[in-house]
């Protein structure tokens, strides 16, 4: 392909550090570095402004599941854009991309999902989410029901409300949240926090403090509780597979909606469509985005069961709630266009029934390496935690120090692993070969080795 930027790295460096503030980054510490420059990408490899080459372990950010370059969706949005490049979909208007996506997306969604309402993000969707749960309590004619029980160490997005509704400490202490009405409950995190407890029974007492903080809150007071399936941001935290059935135990039992944010597991991440299809969770709301699209064009989503359309659709009126670029055309091309790969290459099966199971039995043997504590995986999205020592699974002294070594040992070994702390975790696109599986669990070990060799010497020194 012809070079699409003839500037040098050092050039597109020094433009960056001057003007670019990035995400969840230090950005004196970023510009006094440089930041590594991606060119270019290709299915599932990305390449450096001079020329390196890196297995894309995280399919960009948990959302490139149909991997790079594909026409049919470049295709699918440059025609689009040559038609309607733009309209709204308030003030009574659709236009055709939007209602087709609309049905496709829908169509994928668990049956008692029949409605859409289009974002921009995952951060909106549960911006969205906050309000529309509301506004069903209020249609109900049960107002009172306000407060939004979620989890610590949980992500949900950066907006003020969806950054509440996480349980990221350090985003709550930069800005004085969370707002009023979340209540945040433990995880179901087994390695970090278990014990010893027998992971079952850990899954079932996680699951519990649900019950509790209804009843300390007051059903009459909660509106939802919101989870990931599967905690991506948190560090690909599997819950034992007591979790959700006790949850969903407890949601049914409670007049409480139950909220899935689809963000990560959406889209054929854990082998089925759904993370909610995976534990058979029956959400009431799913916010949904990433896989969405693929990340070709920013799109998210929310999932609406019939049980909460209804009732705001026959009491509410208006939604006072949209952004300018709902349903953007460009996105819902790129959707339907995204939606009709993943059917057309079975890729939820292909994680299920092929490579899920080839890359989790190559990913899993990691956990004999003397630096890892613990290997997981479930779908594609797997993590390793990171231990000083294996025997008694102790952590590294000043936490996230070996995670963030790993993660540059690891991108100089041409593979892209995030770090979470002392977690190493992947997230790779869904259609990752088996060659480039068995490469990825390579170039894992090699920097785990790389590690290992650092920590010998300094420990030596
Ligand atoms: N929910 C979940 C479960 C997410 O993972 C969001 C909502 C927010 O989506 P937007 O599109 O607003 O970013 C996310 C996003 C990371 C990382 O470092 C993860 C996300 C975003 C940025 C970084 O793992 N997840």
């Amino acid at each position: 392909m012809a070079a699409l930027n003839l500037r040098t790295t050092a050039e597109i460096q020094a433009a960056d550090a001057a003007h670019h503030w990035h995400p969840f980054t230090d950005t004196a510490d970023l510009a006094a570095k440089g930041a590594r420059v991606i060119a270019s990408a290709d299915g599932c490899w990305l390449t450096t402004n001079d020329g390196q080459r890196i297995l894309d372990g995280m399919a960009g950010l948990w959302c490139v599941n149909v991997g790079y370059g594909r026409q049919e969706i470049v295709e699918a949005v440059a025609r689009q854009m040559s038609q309607l490049a733009y309209y709204n979909t308030f003030f009574q208007t659709t236009h055709p991309a939007a209602a087709e996506f609309a049905e496709a997306v829908t169509a994928v969604a668990p049956p008692h999902m029949n409605r859409v309402f289009f974002t921009n993000s995952g951060s909106e969707s549960n911006d969205t989410v906050f309000r529309l749960a509301r506004v069903y309590w209020d249609a109900m004619g049960k107002p009172s029901k306000k407060i939004f029980i979620s989890r610590r160490n949980g992500y949900h997005g950066s907006t003020v409300a969806a950054s509440s509704l996480g349980g990221m400490k350090a985003m709550h202490a930069q800005s004085g949240l969370p707002i009023a009405g979340v209540h945040h409950i433990n995880q179901p995190y087994v390695f970090g926090e278990a014990e010893g407890m027998d992971p079952a029974e850990f899954g079932r007492a996680r699951a519990r403090e649900l019950e509790q903080a209804i009843d300390e809150i007051g059903e009459e007071n909660v509106c939802a509780f919101i989870a990931e399936p599967i905690q991506g941001a948190g560090g690909v935290i599997i819950p034992p597979e007591t979790y959700w059935p006790e949850i969903r135990r407890i949601c049914a039992e409670r007049e409480i909606l139950l909220v899935a944010d689809e963000v990560i597991c959406g889209f054929g991440r854990t082998g089925r469509w759904f993370g909610s299809d995976t534990y058979e969770i029956e959400a009431d709301l799913m916010p949904i985005a990433k896989g969405m699209t693929s990340g070709y064009v920013p799109m998210g989503g929310v999932l609406i069961s019939d049980k909460v359309a209804g009732p705001v659709m026959a009491h509410a009126g208006e939604f006072y709630h949209g952004y300018t670029y709902s349903g953007h055309p460009a996105a819902c091309a790129a959707g339907i266009a995204n939606l009709r790969i993943m059917q057309e290459e079975k890729l939820p099966e292909r994680v299920a029934t092929d490579i899920g199971p080839y890359l989790a039995e190559r990913w899993l043997k990691l956990g004999d390496h003397p630096l890892v504590g613990e290997a997981r995986m479930k779908g594609l999205l797997g993590a390793l935690e990171l231990v000083a020592d294996k025997t008694t699974n102790a952590r590294f002294p000043n936490s996230g120090t070996a995670g963030m070594r790993c993660r540059d040992l690891s991108v100089e070994h041409g593979l892209v692993m995030r770090a979470v702390g002392d977690t190493m975790i992947i997230s790779p696109p869904l259609i990752l070969s088996h060659a480039e599986a068995d490469e990825l669990v390579d170039r894992a070990r090699r920097a785990l080795d790389a590690l290992a060799d650092e920590t010998a010497r300094s420990r030596a020194a």
